[in-house]
């Protein structure tokens, strides 16, 4: 008896039953050579794959990045060639919250891009802001931890989050962002993205350039009030999910302009700020921005596990032309990503159709946990005398920058205008309006009003003031005329 176009067990027999169990009689025990049953049950409690530890929530979409114009003066890639269109993969996500969180939390938001490029994967692996809370590696596992959940209750808490942003004074430009209108976007259609890191781009000449990237929502920055977003939190913890997801469906392709600030290589040494300090931003009075093309989504995900949860972005997928810089959160990321992929999705992760390169790979790396791709008998070490190709260059690598001095553990040194509070001035002072200061002075009193107490509190305040004495004073007048701190 063996129904005809029905499903099939995963060893492509056909399956008898998805609705009742084998049993001895129809009211007998289930039977342990049910295998469909048991296939099906233990598969079930292994369909998870852990999630990102952070930026666990996330949406992705496919699109195409086209070059537009030419700025092959500053780098060979062929994917920043004017006329070049690339196929690329988005992901979109909030930081600290787990995979089931709203997607309106007060939070940077991810924005990874993966280009499937001619000469390899080239992966971007930005945020919605241009600076971040840290400038060295070895603080994010601390950061990260202080934003999620308190060790004993497992709860949230605003007080564990300002005790480590006022010990770390560093993150005050970052958290003055994360505190203004753009903390939370109407729509991930209505947010800019940022590599936020200064990389390194290299032209056919060899010669090499610092680069800044932009990408502008063509659809207009907007964000979100807190109230709204509490609210939508509670209606639809998949907002922002449904809006791209909707939008693509309704063939409403949203697009950002991508733009470049450079910067001549030898300019970095003696720049008024350190421009390999994650914390800072350059200002575009100093290197404006040139516009390179147009990064645009049109089409969703076939399936949300198979090519979101298991897409694998990482910094250290660069290719000729673009090169990474000694911004030690860059180069500390170059590890962790690829580390965090191996762990949380398997060793041959790259296998997989999302993230597979479009083009053919021959590395010496074989075999692990699920692989798929093989090379047949060709020779697995190299060199070889079976004529499998291997790399032997030697000498200065083009995508490399000079140093020297002692092996050290120091903060970098600072230049002339390096400080942990000056660019967050400027922001709050000459960027926003009135009423982005008064939103930016309600959304942080709301904050320490949340539980944020004692000398944590006491230094909230020394924190603001040192970003600008006046909204300083205002917020701290607020919260203690709220009551705050009790
Ligand atoms: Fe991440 N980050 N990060 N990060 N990050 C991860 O990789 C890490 C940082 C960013 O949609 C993890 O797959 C370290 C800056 C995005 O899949 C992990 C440091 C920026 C995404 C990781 C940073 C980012 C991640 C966790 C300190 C913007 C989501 C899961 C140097 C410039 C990518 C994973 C996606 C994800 C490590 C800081 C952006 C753990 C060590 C700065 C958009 O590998």
């Amino acid at each position: 008896m063996i129904e005809k176009n029905g499903s099939t067990t995963s060893t492509g027999s056909p399956a008898i039953s998805d609705r009742n169990s084998l049993t001895l009689g129809t009211n007998g025990p289930i039977l342990l050579h049910d295998t469909h049953f048991l296939e099906q049950m233990a598969h079930f409690n292994r369909e998870r794959v852990p999630e990102r530890n952070v930026h666990a929530k996330g949406t992705g979409a496919f699109g195409v990045l086209e070059i537009t114009e030419d700025v092959s003066a500053y780098t060979k890639a062929a994917l920043f060639q004017k006329g070049a269109k690339t196929d690329m993969l988005a992901r979109f996500s909030t930081v600290a919250g787990e995979m089931g969180s709203p997607d309106t939390w007060r939070d940077p938001r991810g924005f990874a891009l993966k280009f499937y490029t001619s000469e390899g994967n080239y992966d971007l692996v930005g945020n919605n802001t241009p600076v971040f809370f840290i400038r060295d590696t070895i603080k994010f596992p601390h950061f990260i931890r202080s934003q999620k959940r308190l060790p004993g209750s497992g709860l949230r808490s605003n007080h564990m989050q300002w005790d480590f942003w006022t010990l770390n004074p560093e993150s005050a430009h970052q958290v003055t962002y994360l505190m203004g209108d753009r903390g939370i976007p109407k729509t991930l259609r209505n947010m800019n993205g940022y590599g936020s890191h200064t990389y390194m781009w290299i032209n056919e000449a060899g010669e090499k350039c610092w680069v800044k990237y932009h990408f502008h929502s063509d659809q207009g920055v907007e964000g979100m009030t807190g109230a709204e977003a509490n609210r939508i939190a509670g209606e639809d913890a998949d907002h922002h999910r449904r809006d791209l997801h909707d939008a693509i469906e309704r063939n409403e392709f949203p697009s950002w302009t991508l733009s470049v600030q450079i910067m001549p290589y030898a300019d970095a040494q003696g720049y008024r700020f350190n421009p390999f300090d994650l914390t800072k931003i350059l200002p575009h009075a100093d290197y404006p921005l040139i516009k390179v093309g147009t990064m645009t989504l049109n089409k969703n995900p076939d399936n949300f596990f198979a090519q979101v949860e298991q897409a694998a972005f990482e910094p250290s997928a660069l290719v000729p032309g673009i090169g990474l810089s000694p911004d030690k959160m860059l180069l500390g990321r170059t590890f962790a990503y690829s580390d965090t992929h191996r762990y949380r999705i398997g060793p041959n992760y790259l296998q997989l159709p999302v993230n597979r390169p479009r083009v053919p790979v021959n590395t010496y790396t074989f075999d692990g946990a699920m692989t798929y791709e093989h090379s047949g008998d060709q020779p697995v070490y190299a060199p070889n005398s079976a004529g499998r190709p291997f790399s032997d260059l030697t000498g200065p690598v083009e995508d490399g920058w000079e140093a020297d001095g002692p092996m050290v553990r120091s903060a970098s040194q600072l230049h002339a205008e390096d400080d942990d509070f000056g660019q967050a001035g400027t922001l709050v002072r000459e960027v926003w309006n009135d009423e982005q200061r008064a939103e930016f002075v309600d959304n942080v009193s709301g904050h320490l009003l949340g539980g944020v107490k004692g000398e944590v509190l006491e230094r909230a305040f020394e924190y603001w003031k040192n970003v600008d004495s006046d909204t300083g004073k205002l917020i701290e007048e607020n919260v203690r005329a709220a009551g705050g701190g009790a």
